[in-house]
Order: structure tokens, then C-alpha cells, then sequence
């Protein structure tokens, strides 16, 4: 039977003896022993009726089972959806409705919290926590050896949602193919080999996390250092002993900031990996002068996978994210007419390829309108080709703001302010922010004079995850629009001193 996926990334390490995870709880996890709790798991999900093509939703702590549930959802054919844990009940309920899992993978700490939800959907709710949870209860006693379901290079594989300009969340549908296509591509560029040691530190709800890092990684053989978060003390405990980083720019900074990382720590790294967001041409070259290693950038997207790199070998040139990873075009085009731009000029990116998902979940008109009928997949960001074709971006059209490698669209949080009494209007903009790239302040037009924005601060704090919560408020009497009526945010931005903060 044959699992496009599957027997690509985890039939071959059936019987390897070699270390796959090592946990921050000291415990490791060989390859052969993780592809019998991967099988455990499935079972358990085939006992509560779990079925090819059914949604496996989950928002779990960052465990060795977690990603066990990963390869078992990907073994069972069905479609894994991971969810930040910092999204509220109120967030969660959205991606819920909307993909209509049969099942929800949850934390023990909020099984409570969001028991009624899945009984509204006839999800069964299970938990996987660090010590124990249902889940795993179940998988203990099951068989240590799972015969994978049959799925093509066409069929999803996983189901993840980026936030929208219009507010609501899409879930880009990823096939086998598209995870697999990019996966072998950057494995091969950047030279990973069963020699690595991956310091994993970022979150595995996300593409760069999950996919970048956990499927590279599985394809070379390497062993994977899962730290549960960034921890600055932690990182440089383990650089020692490693030699490859991913990371979102915000770890570099962190490390150059810390009096105690010094190029002695790095002498057996090979590879820092930098994406998700910009890094600064200024950190890219701090960071040389203190290690004598060039940060490797790369840019991507949910909607793609990895879209560009810059090179293992060659040149890597700070402020650009390199070239068209191998089977993949990048074209820049003219916003308005979609006509390609020569190189030199700024243009839309736009790209096609292999791993270019599908569309979005149940949003055939959006999916319409970014993602052109011969393949090319309109990403929102601006760019421009140098004639060796190397890209640099250089800004967005769409209304966007990343902080700390997490998105965040101003529409979402404007609509939830614009809801509560006594704001008359809201626009929301992205400013930059030391640590996390750029941090999100919120200019509001109240409609009374006595606004009262603790109020505001704790009603946003009940349906928005934290990390999109705006870090300041400007109150002002009017938003500055163009003669169509549009807020102009570059005014916005322009005018933000933090003076106005309330
Ligand atoms: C945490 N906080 C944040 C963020 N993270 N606030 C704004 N932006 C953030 N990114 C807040 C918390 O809510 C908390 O607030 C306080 O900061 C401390 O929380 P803590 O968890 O301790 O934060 P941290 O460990 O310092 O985390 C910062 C971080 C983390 C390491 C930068 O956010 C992170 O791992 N980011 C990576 C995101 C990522 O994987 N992106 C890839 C997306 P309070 O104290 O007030 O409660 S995939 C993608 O973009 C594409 C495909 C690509 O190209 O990769
Ligand atoms: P996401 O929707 O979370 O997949 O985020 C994708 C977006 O992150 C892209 O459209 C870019 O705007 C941004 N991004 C990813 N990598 C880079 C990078 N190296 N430099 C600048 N922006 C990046």
C-alpha cells in the first residue's frame, strides 16, 4: 500500500536504532521506537472512528507524542490542523466549525473549557499532555505496528490556517506531495545528514516548525533536539552539541544580545537557518562578525511551503532571501495587470511549484482570487529579481503585520474593537519593536469621552490570543483616510512616536 508521505518520511527509519528526539524531559526517542508510538496512536485514533480524510484538530503541548500523533494522523490518511496554544476558546471555535473535525487533540488543562465545543460539533475530544492525557492512555495498550492507509501524491495531508485580510482565517489545504516535493528540496540544499543535531525551538503548529524543520530532519535522519520554547540559557546549553538551527529572526537577535553567546558556543554548528519574518542586514552581519557564520535566509509562506533560499555553498547576501528553491518559478508581476515585471523592477511575488497547496478550505472565491488558474499563487509580498535572480522583498501589499514570526492581520483585531461600546472606529498597524520585529499598536476613535481602555484591553484579552493583543493605544479624534476614503496606516506609522500611547 502505498502513503506518499508516510513512506517517505517515516517507513524507513522502521528499524533505525539512531536517536530521533530528544526531549527537554531527558527522555530520547530512537527512530524505531518513535514508529511504534506513531502506530499506538493511530490505533487509538481508528478506535474513536477516525477515518481517511477526516480532520485530526489539535492544540497540544510540544511533546515527542505530539509529533507521534503527526506521523499516525499522516499513516491513517487523515488531515492533521494544528492550532497555536495560545489561541482563546473563542478562536479555536472558529477553526473548529469551520474544518469540522472528528477529532480534537487538546491539552488536559483545557479539556474542561472545550468539552461543550466538541459536543456542539460530534468531535470526540481527546488529550495529550507532558505527563499523560487520554490519547496516550488509549495508545498504551495498542498494537506497536500500523499498516499505512493508501494516499496519492494528491491527497491533503494537512490543513493549516493563516489569518486573512478580510479577518477571517483560511485553512490552506496541503497535500503529500506539496509537504513531501519541498521537504527533499531543502533537505538536499542545505545538506542534512543522520550526522545533524536540529535544535528545534520553535513551535510545531506552524509550517517552519513542523513541516521546515520536523520533515528535513525525518528525511536525512537526524536527531532532534525538541526544546518546548526559545529559552536563550537553554539554546546556548545545547549549541555545543548541535549543528543545525531554524529559527525566526527574533532568535538571533536574542542570541546577540546575550553577553554569554560566543563564538566558541558555535564552533560545531554547520547551519543557522533565519525565516518567517525579515532579518535585519544588520543582524545578518553581527551575527558573522561575532560567530564567523552567515545566517542561511529563506522565505516562505503557509500557502507554499518554502518559496526561496539563499545558498548552502554560495553567496548568502544579507537583506535577501536567494533563489527559486529547485522546481519552483518565481515570477514578479504588475499588481494591477499581472503582467511579468523585467528584473531590477518591484513587483507582486508570485510563485509556482510542487509544493503550492491547493486552495483554501471551503473558500472556493478566495482561493480564486490569490491562487491564478496556470498555478501561480499570488503571496501578498513585494519583491524584485536581481539579473542572477536572486529576490529580495520589499514590502507587502497585503495589511499584515509579523511579530516575532507569528502573523498577525489588523483586520481581525480591528473587527473585534470596532465591536465594543464606545469605539467608534479602529485601525490597526504594525510598528517596530526591538525584539519581536515589529510589535501592534491600535489608534481608536472613541465614541465617549471617557473610554475606558482597561475595559477595552480585558474584552480583547477574552477573544484574541495574546500575542495579537495591540501593545499600545493612540486615541484620536479622526483616522487619517485618502481622498477614497481609505486609512492611510503609513500616516498611522509615520506619526506614531509612542507619545500618543494611552
Ligand atoms: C510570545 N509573545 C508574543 C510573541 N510570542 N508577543 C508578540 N509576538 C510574539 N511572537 C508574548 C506572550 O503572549 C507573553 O505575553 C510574552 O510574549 C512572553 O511569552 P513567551 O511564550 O515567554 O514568549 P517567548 O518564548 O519569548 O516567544 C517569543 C518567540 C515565539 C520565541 C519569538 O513567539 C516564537 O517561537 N515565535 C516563532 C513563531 C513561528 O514559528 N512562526 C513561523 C510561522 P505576556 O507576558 O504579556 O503574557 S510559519 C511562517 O511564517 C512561514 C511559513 C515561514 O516562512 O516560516
Ligand atoms: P505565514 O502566512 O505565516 O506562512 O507567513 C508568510 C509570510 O511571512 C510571507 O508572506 C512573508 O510576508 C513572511 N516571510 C516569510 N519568510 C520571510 C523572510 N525571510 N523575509 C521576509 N518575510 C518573510
Amino acid at each position: 500500500m502505498t502513503n506518499v508521505l508516510y513512506d517517505a518520511l517515516f517507513l524507513p527509519h522502521k528499524n533505525n536504532p539512531s536517536l530521533f528526539l530528544d526531549s527537554d524531559d531527558a527522555s530520547s526517542l530512537p527512530y524505531a521506537d518513535f514508529i511504534k508510538r506513531a502506530a499506538q496512536i493511530a490505533h487509538a485514533l481508528v478506535d474513536v472512528g477516525v477515518l481517511p480524510g477526516d480532520r485530526v484538530l489539535v492544540q497540544a503541548p510540544k511533546t515527542s507524542d505530539t509529533v507521534a500523533l503527526y506521523a499516525a494522523t499522516v499513516q491513517l490518511g487523515a488531515i492533521y490542523l494544528p492550532l497555536n496554544n495560545a489561541y482563546t476558546l473563542e478562536e479555536v471555535s472558529y477553526f473548529v466549525r469551520d474544518a469540522q473535525p472528528s477529532v480534537m487533540v487538546c491539552d488536559p488543562k483545557n479539556q474542561h473549557e472545550l468539552t461543550p465545543l466538541a459536543k456542539e460539533q460530534r468531535a470526540t475530544l481527546l488529550t495529550l499532555g507532558h505527563e499523560e492525557g487520554t490519547l496516550q492512555t488509549a495508545a498504551n495498550t495498542k498494537p506497536r505496528a500500523f499498516e499505512p492507509v493508501e494516499c496519492g501524491p494528491d491527497s491533503l495531508a494537512a490543513l493549516l490556517y493563516t489569518s486573512g485580510t478580510t479577518g477571517r482565517s483560511k485553512g490552506a489545504m496541503l497535500t503529500h506531495k506539496n509537504l513531501l516535493s519541498n521537504a527533499q528540496v531543502l533537505t538536499q540544499l542545505w545538506q542534512m545528514s543522520e550526522h545533524d543535531r536540529l535544535l528545534h525551538a520553535l513551535p510545531i503548529f506552524h509550517t517552519h516548525g513542523l513541516f521546515v524543520a520536523l520533515n528535513t530532519s525525518l528525511i536525512a535522519g537526524a536527531t532532534v533536539r525538541l526544546m518546548e520554547k526559545f529559552d536563550i540559557d537553554a539554546i546556548q546549553n545545547e549549541l555545543p552539541q548541535s549543528t543545525v538551527l531554524m529559527g525566526v529572526p527574533t532568535f538571533y537577535t536574542r542570541l546577540l544580545a546575550s553577553p554569554g553567546f560566543t563564538k566558541t558556543l558555535t564552533s560545531n554548528m554547520r547551519l543557522f537557518v533565519s525565516g518567517s519574518a525579515p532579518l535585519l542586514a544588520d543582524t545578518h552581519v553581527t551575527f558573522y562578525e561575532r560567530t564567523g557564520h552567515r545566517i542561511l535566509e529563506r522565505y516562505g509562506m503557509t500557502e507554499t511551503n518554502m518559496i526561496t533560499s539563499n545558498p548552502y555553498d554560495g553567496k548568502r547576501v544579507a537583506g535577501t532571501v536567494g533563489y527559486a528553491l529547485p522546481g519552483t518559478e518565481v515570477n514578479i508581476t504588475n499588481s494591477e495587470t499581472g503582467n511579468t515585471l523585467p528584473a531590477g523592477e518591484i513587483g507582486s511575488i508570485e510563485v509556482r511549484g510542487d509544493h503550492v497547496f491547493q486552495g483554501y478550505w471551503n473558500m472556493p472565491e478566495k482561493t480564486a482570487e490569490e491562487l491564478r488558474e496556470n498555478g501561480f499563487f499570488i503571496t501578498g509580498d513585494l519583491g524584485v529579481l536581481d539579473s542572477d535572480g536572486r529576490l529580495s522583498i520589499v514590502g507587502r501589499s497585503k495589511d499584515l503585520i509579523i511579530s516575532g514570526g507569528y502573523n498577525i492581520y489588523p483586520k481581525e483585531i480591528e473587527d473585534v474593537l470596532n465591536e465594543i461600546e464606545g469605539i467608534n472606529e479602529s485601525a490597526v498597524f504594525g510598528v517596530p519593536h526591538s525584539d519581536f520585529g515589529e510589535s501592534v499598536v491600535a489608534a481608536i476613535v472613541p465614541s465617549v469621552p471617557d473610554l475606558d481602555l482597561d475595559k477595552v484591553r480585558e474584552m480583547i484579552g477574552q477573544k484574541l490570543a495574546r500575542f495579537k493583543q495591540p501593545q499600545h493605544y493612540a486615541l484620536m479624534e479622526a483616522l487619517p483616510r485618502n481622498t477614497m476614503g481609505k486609512v492611510q496606516k503609513t500616516v498611522l506609522r509615520a506619526g506614531y512616536d509612542g507619545a500618543a500611547e494611552a
